[in-house]
C-alpha cells in the first residue's frame, strides 16, 4: 500500500551513499552530467537576480486541477460504499484503471476561466501560480505529444482549446509569473515500472514541452519520494540529470528541492507542506505549501475553509521568516474556482490592500535585529520594522521587542491610524506603546523605522586562496591552487573542483581573510557533504568530521566591522554527492553566501 510522502520531518535519509555509477542520462537530456570540474552551484538563489522576484513575491497560489477534479472528492464503490479523496482517489479508493480512465473521458472543464483565476490570485495579492501540469496519475493537463493520456486526447473537452496556454497569456497580461507542477511518480504509465529509462525519456520530452511551448518561470516537482505501488525508483543521480537538464533548457528557471530528494543541496528552496518552520531556514530558501481548506485537489464536500485571520498570519508568518507562501486552490471539474476559496483569497488581498499593511509581506523578510515577539511577528524592508500585531494590548500597556543587535527607533506609526505611538527603551529591547485600538481582527501592523549601527563600506577582496588535492585527506602538494570567489559548490556525484580532480576522494582548504560590514555575531553556516571545518580568527566555528549526505551547520562568531580576521575552511569528499557552501548572516546582513568582496587571499 503506497503512502503518502511521510511528513519532511519523518524522512530518514537512508545514509547510503548511491554508486555513482548508476548516473542515468537519458536520451535528450543533458549532455553527461557534469563530470570532473563541473559545479552545478550557477549562482546564490539568495541574492540571484534570477530569484530576485520570487524572494520578492512571496505569496503564490497553487492550483489542483486535474481530471481527478471530475470525481469531486468522491467515489461510489460498487458496493454501494462511499470512499472520499480528491488528487488521490484513485489511489485511495482503489478504482480500476479502465473505470477511472472512462471517467477522465468525460471531463470537460469548459468552465474554466483563465481571466477569472487570475483575478482570484490578484484579489488576494498572490504574485505568482503554480498549477499542475501532471499529478500522480500522469494525466497531463496540456497536449502531450508523448502518449494520448491527456486533456487534448482523453477528455470531453474542446479540442481546440489549452488551458496551461490560456492561464500563462492571461497571468503574462496580469504580470504574474507562472509555474507548472509535474509529479515524478507515475501511476498510469507502465514503464514506470516496467521500463524506468523508458519513461524517464518520456518524462524530459513531456518537460521540453513544456518549458518551450510555455516558458514557465517555475518548476515545481513532486513524486520524488520512494514508495511502492509503483514503485518509484527516482535517486539523486536522476535528480542531479534532471536538474542539469533543466537549467540547460532555461537558465533562469525556479526549481524547488523535490526535482532530487526534497534535501537542502537540491534545487533553488525547499517545500515544507502544511507547515510554517518556527524560524528562518538555514542554507536554502524555503515556501511552505498548504490548503486553504483540507483538500489539495477539488473535494465539493469540503469547505472547511481557513478563516481570513488564520491565513493573512499565515502569510505574516512566512514573510516574517524570509519564506514564500503558496496557498493552494482546487478548481471543480468544469473547471471553476470554488466561491469559498475565491472569498477567503479576497479577504488576504483586502487586508493587504489596506493601509499600505502589504509593506510587512511583499519585498520583506526576516527581521534580524529583534526577536519574534509573542504578541505576533516582525518583518523587514531596508529599515523599516513592520510589527504585525495579532494580539492587541490592553490600553496603555506595551508591547515589548527583544533587539537582537544595537539599534534606535527614529519613528514609529499605526498603518491606517492616526494614534499616537510611544516607543522607549526597555530592558533587553524596547518597549512599543499604542495609544488606541487595533485597526482590524487579523492583524495591525505599527511600522518602526529604525538606525542601525553603522556599517562599514563593502570590501574589495577577490575571494579565497584555494588549494585542492586529488586525495580525500588534503595531504601532500595540492593539485590545484587558485582562487575562489566564493564557496557555493555543488559537484554532486559527477562534478569535481577541476577538470584534473576526479569526482571521488578530494578535498579542499580554503584559506585568507574575512571581512564583516557589521560589528555584530555572524552566523555561519555550511551545506556540505562529505565533511566540512570552518576556522574564524583561529576559532572552529564549525566542524562536521563525520562523513555525511547534504548536511547543514551552522556556528557563530563576533565580529567587528571592517576588520580583517583569518579564514580557513576545509572540505573532504569521500564518494557519492559532494558539496560544499559556506554562507553567513547577521542581524543587519540577510542570509547569501559569503561575497567575494568581503574574501581576501592570505
Ligand atoms: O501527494 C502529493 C499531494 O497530492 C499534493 O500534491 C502535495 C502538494 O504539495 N504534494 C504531495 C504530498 O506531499
Amino acid at each position: 500500500m503506497s503512502v503518502r510522502h511521510p511528513s519532511i520531518r519523518g524522512l530518514v535519509l537512508s545514509g547510503v551513499v548511491l554508486a555513482a555509477s548508476c548516473l542515468s542520462v537519458t536520451p535528450g537530456s543533458a549532455a553527461a552530467a557534469g563530470g570532473p570540474g563541473t559545479n552545478y552551484a550557477s549562482d546564490d538563489p539568495f541574492t540571484s537576480s534570477r530569484t530576485a522576484w520570487w524572494r520578492d513575491a512571496r505569496f503564490g497560489m497553487f492550483i489542483h486541477f486535474g481530471d481527478y477534479s471530475n470525481w469531486e472528492g468522491e467515489y461510489t464503490r460498487p458496493d454501494g460504499t462511499v470512499c472520499r479523496d480528491a488528487e488521490w482517489i484513485k489511489r485511495s479508493c482503489t478504482i480500476p484503471m479502465a473505470e477511472y480512465e472512462q471517467k477522465a473521458a468525460t471531463f470537460n472543464p469548459r468552465n474554466f476561466d483563465a481571466n477569472a483565476v487570475v483575478a482570484a490570485a490578484k484579489s488576494a495579492g498572490q504574485k505568482y501560480i503554480v498549477i499542475t501540469s501532471k499529478h500522480h496519475d500522469g494525466y497531463a493537463m496540456w497536449p502531450t505529444r508523448q502518449n494520448a493520456w491527456n486533456l487534448r486526447d482523453h477528455s470531453s473537452f474542446d479540442k481546440n482549446r489549452d488551458i496551461l496556454a490560456e492561464l500563462k497569456k492571461a497571468a503574462d497580461a496580469a504580470g504574474i509569473k507562472l509555474g507548472f507542477y509535474y509529479s515524478i511518480w507515475d501511476w498510469h504509465d507502465p514503464d514506470f515500472v516496467a521500463d524506468f529509462a523508458a519513461y524517464k525519456q518520456r518524462m524530459y520530452a513531456q518537460l521540453k514541452e513544456l518549458v518551450d511551448g510555455y516558458h514557465p518561470a517555475l518548476l515545481w516537482f513532486d513524486g520524488e519520494w520512494t514508495t511502492d505501488n509503483p514503485t518509484n525508483n527516482w535517486n539523486s543521480q536522476d535528480g542531479e540529470a534532471l536538474e542539469a537538464y533543466l537549467r540547460g533548457l532555461d537558465r533562469n528557471l525556479i526549481i524547488n528541492n523535490r526535482v532530487n530528494k526534497r534535501r537542502v543541496s537540491d534545487g533553488d528552496y525547499g517545500t515544507p507542506e502544511q507547515e510554517i518552520p518556527a524560524a528562518p531556514v538555514d542554507g536554502q530558501l524555503w515556501e511552505s505549501c498548504m490548503t486553504i481548506n483540507d483538500h489539495w485537489g477539488f473535494a465539493r464536500y469540503d469547505t472547511n475553509w481557513k478563516s481570513g485571520p488564520t491565513l493573512i498570519r499565515n502569510l505574516l508568518a512566512t514573510s516574517s521568516r524570509s519564506g514564500n507562501y503558496l496557498l493552494n486552490i482546487g478548481p471543480d471539474g468544469l473547471g471553476r474556482v470554488p466561491a469559498g476559496a475565491a472569498q477567503q483569497l479576497k479577504l488576504i488581498g483586502d487586508w493587504s490592500g489596506t493601509a499600505g499593511q502589504g509593506a510587512a509581506v511583499y519585498r520583506a523578510g526576516y527581521p534580524g535585529v529583534v526577536a519574534e515577539p509573542g504578541w505576533g511577528t516582525v518583518s523587514r524592508q531596508g529599515n523599516d520594522l513592520y510589527a504585525a500585531v495579532t494580539q492587541w494590548p490592553g490600553a496603555g500597556r506595551p508591547l515589548h521587542l527583544t533587539a537582537t543587535a544595537p539599534f534606535t527607533v527614529t519613528s514609529a506609526n499605526v498603518l491606517g491610524s492616526g494614534q499616537k505611538v510611544t516607543v522607549a527603551k526597555a530592558g533587553d529591547g524596547f518597549d512599543v506603546t499604542p495609544s488606541g485600538n487595533a485597526t482590524n481582527a487579523a492583524a495591525t501592523v505599527i511600522r518602526l523605522r529604525i538606525a542601525p549601527a553603522a556599517a562599514a563600506g563593502p570590501g574589495t577582496g577577490t575571494g579565497l586562496k584555494a588549494e585542492i588535492f586529488d586525495n580525500d585527506q588534503l595531504s601532500g602538494t595540492p593539485k590545484v591552487t587558485r582562487t575562489d570567489p566564493a564557496i557555493n559548490y555543488a559537484w554532486r556525484f559527477g562534478g569535481s573542483p577541476a577538470a584534473g580532480i576526479p569526482a571521488d576522494h578530494f578535498s579542499t582548504r580554503w584559506t585568507g581573510s574575512i571581512q564583516p560590514r557589521q560589528s555584530e555575531t555572524y552566523k555561519f553556516t555550511t551545506v556540505s557533504d562529505d565533511t566540512a571545518q570552518v576556522w574564524i580568527d583561529g576559532k572552529l566555528v564549525i566542524s562536521n568530521t563525520t562523513p555525511h549526505g547534504p548536511e547543514v551547520n551552522s556556528g557563530s562568531i563576533a565580529l567587528q566591522a571592517g576588520r580583517k580576521y583569518s579564514i580557513k575552511v576545509e572540505h573532504t569528499e569521500q564518494t557519492g554527492e559532494a558539496y560544499m557552501k559556506l554562507l553567513w548572516s547577521s542581524p543587519n546582513t540577510p542570509q547569501q553566501i559569503v561575497p567575494k568582496e568581503q574574501l581576501s587571499t592570505p
